[in-house]
């Protein structure tokens, strides 16, 4: 069966925009996995940083997948790697992140997966994105739609600016 998986993509090394689409090719030539619609991209202060760091490209994607979700992890991952991302340290610059935020209205709770993802509730640079293509989307924990969690998330320190599509 076909599953409603949304992700979140941020880049904030390099060509950002570009690191963005390469990675969304990728993902839609994934065997099991198609891009069904992409969000505009937005750049965005750096969140939870403390290190200078330059604003993020962040946008979100709508998949159909029939990957289970630990799989879809993985092959994620495979493609952050071969985007020449190298992990140094905990929310260091990255050439591209890619982040699963819901799968379908699965929770899951693992080490390797935490879906959905245990920060999307605090956080402008998926929220704004996300409400874009699915506002009425509910949380599966919270029960609460994500135009409501983009309304109660504190804005201070977190600004987005939606970039115009080309
Ligand atoms: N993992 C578990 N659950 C998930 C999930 N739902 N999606 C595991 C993705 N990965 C998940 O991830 C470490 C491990 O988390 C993975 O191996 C996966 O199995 P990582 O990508 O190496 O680590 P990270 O991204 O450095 O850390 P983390 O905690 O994922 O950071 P976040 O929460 O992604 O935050 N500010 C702006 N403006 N824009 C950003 O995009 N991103 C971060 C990183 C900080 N500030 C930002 C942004
Ligand atoms: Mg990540």
């Amino acid at each position: 069966m076909k599953i409603d998986a949304y992700i979140g993509l941020g880049s904030n090394l390099g060509d950002k925009r570009a690191n963005c689409l390469k990675a969304l090719k990728m993902i839609d030539q994934l065997k099991d996995t198609e891009v069904r619609t992409v969000s505009p991209f937005y750049k965005t202060e750096p969140v939870g940083v403390e290190d200078q760091q330059d604003w993020y490209l962040n946008g979100v994607a709508q998949l159909a997948t029939t990957s289970p979700p630990l799989r879809l992890m993985k092959e994620l991952l495979a493609i952050e790697k071969e985007l020449g991302r190298e992990r140094k340290k905990r929310w260091d610059s990255r050439t591209i992140d890619l982040d699963i935020l819901f799968y379908g209205n699965m929770v899951i709770n693992e080490e390797a997966l935490k879906v959905p993802h245990p920060r999307l509730h605090l956080r402008r640079f998926v929220l704004v994105p996300l409400a874009e293509l699915g506002p009425d989307l509910v949380h599966p924990v919270f029960k609460k739609t994500v135009r409501e969690l983009l309304e109660e998330c504190p804005a201070e320190g977190q600004e987005v600016v939606r970039l115009e599509e080309e």
